[in-house]
């Protein structure tokens, strides 16, 4: 039992029991129905049809093209490689300005192409990358941009569009975050020259593996469509460079099994981003990312910043948390910039991203999706009181763990 003077020994880092038997995982998938699927699946096998532009993946792309009011969604294999067909399919060269604070795959994208990633500062807020600081770093090596619709917020995707037609450069968007999201109205998928999505295990909706490249632009999704394929035109008629980035008919069947459980996910996502708001709000030192009345968001994410003046820094939170079984993690930290080969590569400009550093430093992201309960959710922001609470307390017992 947690002592009523000594609170701080119930935490497992200070010899308690950890509170959760199981670890609570950040990106838990969201599964649908599994017999749904289980009957998609019999009836693949059942017409040997296995991918390859597959009847499944035609019906997943109408409903994802749909869903984001778009005219074209090309389904890849993953959102990596979806990215990579975006650079190379709208034709991107040189030097390619985007953010470093994102998931590597957005800069290895780039680099896989043989371009070179510039990497850009973000704004403090919405750690989204800054329009007006991509207007300074464009050169006459600029060959295109990237935004990343980071945690699910747009970003400013208008300012970015501006820039770019100004400046004749090609714009895409990772929108691995950003499924079913919303700007001022306009739906995610028709911004820039293209967007892509990201269907990966750990995201809102899932296809095992699996990504999209979502466009108004009928020109460039033929393209996408022959570069995914590795060029083929028709049978033996390769006209185009390409690739295998194809989507299978299993991940487009557990594709369209979780979108039509979409709404509850969401509506679950939701209801945890209030939670750990109602549960964690006011306590000196963290913060959450802003809403905004003119955004639709997947609440797919809990991101928590733990601030220079919170009694624990970030990753003494995390480590509290981690002895208790919940898995939070840090992303981006500390930034493509700070990553090889992009850290070697750019040694002379790690500096000049202070507040990529500093987000990064801050940045903890909790457990949510339907594998979470709200008791969870309630469970977790104790502990995190608690461990605020006696800070002195636990940061002793963390040194004392790392004597060990
Ligand atoms: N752009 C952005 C901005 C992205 O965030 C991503 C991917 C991409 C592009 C590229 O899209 P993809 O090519 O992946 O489609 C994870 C995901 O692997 C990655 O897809 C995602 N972003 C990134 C934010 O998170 P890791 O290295 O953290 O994955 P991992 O394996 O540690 O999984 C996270 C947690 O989820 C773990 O605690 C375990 C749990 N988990 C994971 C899997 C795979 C499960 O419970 N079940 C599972 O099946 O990168």
């Amino acid at each position: 039992m947690p002592s009523a003077t000594e609170p701080w020994r119930s935490l497992a880092v200070c010899g308690g029991t950890p509170s959760f038997r199981e670890p609570l995982h950040v990106g838990r998938p969201n599964q649908g129905e599994r017999r749904r699927f289980l009957t998609r699946v019999n009836d693949i096998l059942d017409r040997r049809w296995l991918t390859n532009d597959g009847v499944y993946v035609r019906e997943f792309e109408a409903a994802i093209a749909d869903l984001h009011s778009v005219r074209h969604c090309v389904a890849t294999s993953s959102g990596t490689v979806g990215l990579e067909l975006a650079v190379r399919a709208t034709g991107m060269r040189g030097e390619v300005i985007l953010p470093s604070f994102t998931f590597i795959a957005t800069a290895h994208a780039v680099a896989w192409q043989g371009l070179v990633p510039v990497f850009c500062d973000i704004e403090p807020i919405g750690h989204h990358i800054d329009p007006a600081l991509v207007e300074r770093l464009v050169t006459h090596k600029t060959g295109g941009v990237i935004g990343v619709h980071i945690w699910g917020r747009p970003c400013d995707a208008v300012a970015l569009e501006a820039l770019c037609q100004r400046r004749g450069l090609p714009l895409v968007f990772d929108a691995a975050h950003a499924l079913g999201c919303s700007l001022d109205q306009r739906m995610i998928g028709g911004f820039g020259d293209c967007e892509v999505l990201s269907f990966h295990a750990t995201k809102v909706l899932n296809t095992l593996e699996g990504g999209a490249v979502l466009t108004n632009n009928d020109e460039l999704a033929g393209r996408l469509r022959l570069m995914r394929n590795f060029g083929f035109r028709g049978l033996d008629d390769v006209g185009h460079m390409g690739t295998n980035g194809k989507m299978n008919e299993v991940a487009a069947a557990m594709g369209l099994t979780v979108l039509e459980d979409l709404e509850r996910i969401l509506a679950v996502n939701r209801a945890n981003d209030e939670c750990y708001r109602a549960g964690l709000g006011g306590v000196p030192g963290l913060g959450f990312l802003p809403f905004e009345a003119n955004e639709r968001r997947n609440h797919q994410y809990i991101v928590v910043l733990v601030r220079p003046e919170a009694a624990l820094i970030r990753d003494e939170l995390m480590a509290v948390l981690h002895a208790e079984n919940v898995l939070a993690r840090r992303y981006f930290y500390p930034g493509c910039h700070r990553m090889e080969p992009y850290v070697s590569a750019t040694k002379r400009r790690t500096d000049l991203l202070p507040i990529t550093d500093e987000v990064a430093r801050q940045v903890l992201l909790l457990p949510t999706g339907t594998a979470v309960s709200t008791d969870d959710i309630g469970r977790i922001c104790e502990i995190v009181r608690l461990a605020l609470d006696t800070a002195h307390k636990v940061r002793s017992c963390l040194v004392a763990g790392d004597k060990e």
